[in-house]
């Protein structure tokens, strides 16, 4: 039996085409980049290529800066923690105002953070699941805040923030904008000529790309400290030996993921509507956010009288891989953030599956999950001591 994989917002399967082009780095072409000597410095052009990628891939301008890094986790703890040292230990602010919906990498950050005396705020998504501009205007006080950092789609349920606007309002009101697009790439445009923001995150791995490859874009003129302190990697932005098979990795992963933007909007979209639609048609479900507020690849549902983890254990057997929610919480059995926000009952909130395909779901993978989807509703409900 073939097995499906249906959690791509937790990963996905590396592009072969990305695997090839990163082929030469390990045993021919593994000088170092700083080496002065042909090992070091053939690997240039290629890595030159990768940037430029990364640069196109979300609309860069020469003169910013896009720092190669480890990962997401990476550049949001980058980013959240420069915004503590330049805006806050030097007294200047006191505040970072994100969301309760964040990934734990945002998420935790702040709350360690906050065990240092910065003060958070954590705005509550509306009934859509929406951050809104309003909800950030709502006592904003540009005076006190050293950054916002709100996601641009949010990895459980694929909702997508409005982040133009709430850009263009941070914009207008000095204040430095961060958003963590990790779910966004490759699933809808993601142009930094249009939208305003300061600082952005990506990770290679959620488009193809290697894991423990990520990016981080700083807009040109915006204040920097780096993490990482060292050598003169990444102009000094970013110490530390670059990783060249993956950086070549990852450029050709974005080129790749944008080229595919059309089909992921369009067939993919399709793949998902019909996953969704099959859902919906069974008793007692839902699935969280509009679908023209939603990435095209995600669904968080709700099946009322079974539990999340029974549901993926089935699924599972039967060869689907799901999830419950974020993968680096799913050994938690308490209901993710996102649910307990957008979801009152409590009850539906522990019952919530992702699905999360990609731009290589089939159309027979996606017939098989729900024919296994529905034999499995039928026999948890039938032995539900809550339905
Ligand atoms: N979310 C999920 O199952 P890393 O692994 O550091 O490259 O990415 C972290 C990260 C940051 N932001 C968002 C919005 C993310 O979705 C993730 C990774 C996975 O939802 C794994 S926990």
């Amino acid at each position: 039996m073939d097995r499906i994989y249906l959690d791509n917002n937790a990963t996905t399967v590396v592009d072969p085409k990305v695997k090839q082009a990163m082929e030469p780095f390990w045993l021919q072409r593994y000088g170092n980049p700083n080496s002065l000597h042909r090992f070091g410095t053939e690997t240039h052009p290629e890595m030159g290529v990768a940037l430029d990628r990364l640069y196109a891939g979300i609309g860069a301008a020469d003169a910013d800066d896009v720092i190669v890094n480890g990962c997401a986790t990476e550049g949001n703890n980058t980013i959240l923690k420069a915004a503590w040292v330049d805006g806050i230990l030097e007294g200047k602010k006191s505040r970072i105002v994100s969301t309760a919906v964040e990934h734990p990498s945002v998420a935790h950050t702040l709350d360690w953070l906050e065990q240092r005396g910065v003060e958070v705020i954590r705005l509550q998504p509306n009934h859509e699941g929406l951050i809104t501009p309003e909800a950030l205007a709502e006592g904003f006080d540009a005076d006190k805040t050293a950054l916002v950092s709100i996601m641009w789609a949010n990895n459980e349920t694929g909702i997508i923030n409005p982040v133009k606007e709430l850009a263009e309002f941070c914009r207008e009101k000095g204040v430095p904008f961060h958003t963590d697009a990790v779910q966004a790439v490759g699933k809808v445009p993601v142009n930094l000529q249009e939208v305003g923001a300061d600082y952005l995150t990506f990770s290679a791995h959620k488009f193809h790309g290697p894991k423990g490859a990520g990016g981080l874009f700083v807009r040109s003129g915006c204040s920097f400290t780096p993490l990482l302190h060292g050598g003169e990697q990444m102009g000094g932005l970013r110490a530390g030996t670059v990783n060249v098979p993956f950086f070549v990795g990852m450029g050709l992963a974005m080129e790749l993921a944008v080229d595919s933007l059309h089909y992921a909007q369009t067939t993919m979209a399709t793949l998902r509507n019909r996953l969704e639609d099959a859902i919906l048609a069974l008793p007692d479900t839902m699935v969280l956010g509009k679908r023209e507020h939603r990435t095209p690849n995600t669904i968080l549902a709700s099946f009322k009288g079974i539990e999340g983890e029974a549901f993926l254990w089935d699924l599972n057997q039967a060869g689907v891989a799901a999830s419950t929610g974020s993968a680096c919480s799913s050994e938690s059995l308490e209901a993710d953030a996102t649910l307990r926000t957008m979801v009152s009952d409590a009850d539906l909130a522990h019952t919530a599956v992702r699905f999360s395909l990609s731009r290589f779901t089939t159309e027979e993978e996606i017939e098989r999950v729900i024919s296994v989807v529905e034999g499995t509703v039928k026999r948890l409900r039938a032995i539900s001591s809550t339905y």
